[in-house]
């Protein structure tokens, strides 16, 4: 009746291979030949981009609410170029960059954050859940998908995104806990981005690392530098070839930070300070990851030019193109959520429609 440690699985790394100024760790180096290099770099600014003038539009009454994804772009691009077509994505909200990259146009993502249900539709054969802002709901839909894909013996991985937050809810446990169970070939990538809204990272959980908790559910975690895409490409990569080969889930904790507002509904400066977010500023991991491409001479000034010119004009494209086919009427979200519209409802349809009215959008009806 011995009284002894208990030796767990727990296979727990970090991973970094870019340092803050886009040096690279020549051992780590995944040496992307130069074409997905500077696609990566290329999806990493649509995301930045697309994010600004999402700010702006919003601002402007051209679309709603906006949740942007500032800072974390190294986090979600990295990841989604490693799942092939047959692969399937399941999104949380700050993924604009994987959806295009899925094959989404940005116009359809700028349809969500329009308000037009049109922005939830998956284009024909692609395999991915639209934007779920109710956090965590994300974890069960992915590891249920994953289960039919072991059921049915398809070689075939889910990735799931979630954020820091959504790991206190009951479904990010009961996910977990499934597919370790089942050994189901998903990865879930949570992206530490240190606040749930004004919540911090450290009001989150007592663990020292998100990645642990994989322990407890028999299967693997990694952390790693979210802001390096070469770290999220390698660990993700690696999480998914396990995952085609039977060797079950892994739990990824991206450590990155939001860099600009929750939403466009938010005044962060009101709980977090400005010093925070000048020191995570300099770990952006949009120019450590152009520095080390110049570094590696796969972009030099007039090449890196020209692909900020090209996202540039994809993204007012893009814009155009969405702002074109408003040929939805926004008044019919009021039409569909009630059988019996209440009383209260219709007076604010009315508003509403007085708005567009004004605005000239819409059939006004
Ligand atoms: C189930 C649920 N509860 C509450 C909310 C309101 N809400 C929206 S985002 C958010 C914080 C999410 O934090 P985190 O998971 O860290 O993701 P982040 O916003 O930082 O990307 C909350 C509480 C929600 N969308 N869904
Ligand atoms: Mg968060």
């Amino acid at each position: 009746m011995p009284r002894k440690p208990i030796k767990t699985r727990d296979k727990l790394e970090y991973l970094s291979i870019l340092d803050g100024k886009g040096k690279v760790d020549a051992a780590l180096d995944p040496n992307l030949d130069a074409e997905t290099a500077i696609y990566l770099y290329r999806l990493m600014l649509t995301a930045r981009r697309l994010d600004e003038r999402c700010i702006n539009m919003q601002r402007q009454g051209r679309i709603g609410t906006y949740g942007p994804c500032r800072g974390q772009e190294a986090a979600h691009c990295a990841a989604t170029i490693c799942m092939d077509p047959e692969d399937w994505v399941v999104h949380a909200f700050r993924e604009p960059s994987s959806f295009y990259h899925r094959g989404w146009p940005l116009e359809t993502v700028l349809k969500f954050w329009g308000g037009y249900e049109e922005g939830c539709q998956p284009p024909e054969g692609v395999n991915d859940l639209p934007i779920a802002v109710p956090i965590a709901s994300q974890l069960p839909h992915a590891m249920g998908i994953a289960w039919g894909m072991k059921l049915r013996g398809d070689k075939r991985a889910v990735l799931c995104y979630c954020g820091d937050g959504g790991t206190s809810e009951g479904d990010f446990h009961e996910a977990m806990n499934f597919a370790g169970v089942y050994q189901l070939p998903v990865i879930f990538l949570i992206q530490n981005n240190q606040w749930a809204i004004s919540i911090p990272r450290e009001a989150q959980t007592a663990s020292e690392t998100i990645a642990q908790k994989a322990t407890a559910y028999g299967f693997d975690g990694l952390q790693l530098d979210g802001n390096d895409p070469l770290a999220v490409y390698v660990g993700t990569r690696e999480a998914v070839d396990k995952a085609k080969a039977g060797g079950g889930p892994t739990l990824i904790e991206a450590v990155t930070y939001r860099l600009g507002v929750h939403t466009t509904a938010d005044d962060p400066t009101k709980y977090r300070s400005n010093e925070e977010v000048k020191k995570w500023e300099k770990l952006d991991p949009i120019p450590r990851f152009l520095n080390y491409l110049l570094k590696k001479k796969i972009l030099n000034e007039k090449s890196a030019a020209k692909v900020e010119e090209d996202v540039l004009a994809e993204v007012a494209g893009a814009v155009e193109r969405f702002e074109e086919s408003r040929d939805v009427d926004p008044l019919d979200s009021f039409d569909y959520l009630f059988v019996n519209t209440p009383e209260e409802v219709k007076q604010q349809r009315d508003e509403f429609a007085e708005c567009l009215k004004q605005e000239g959008i819409g059939a006004g009806h």
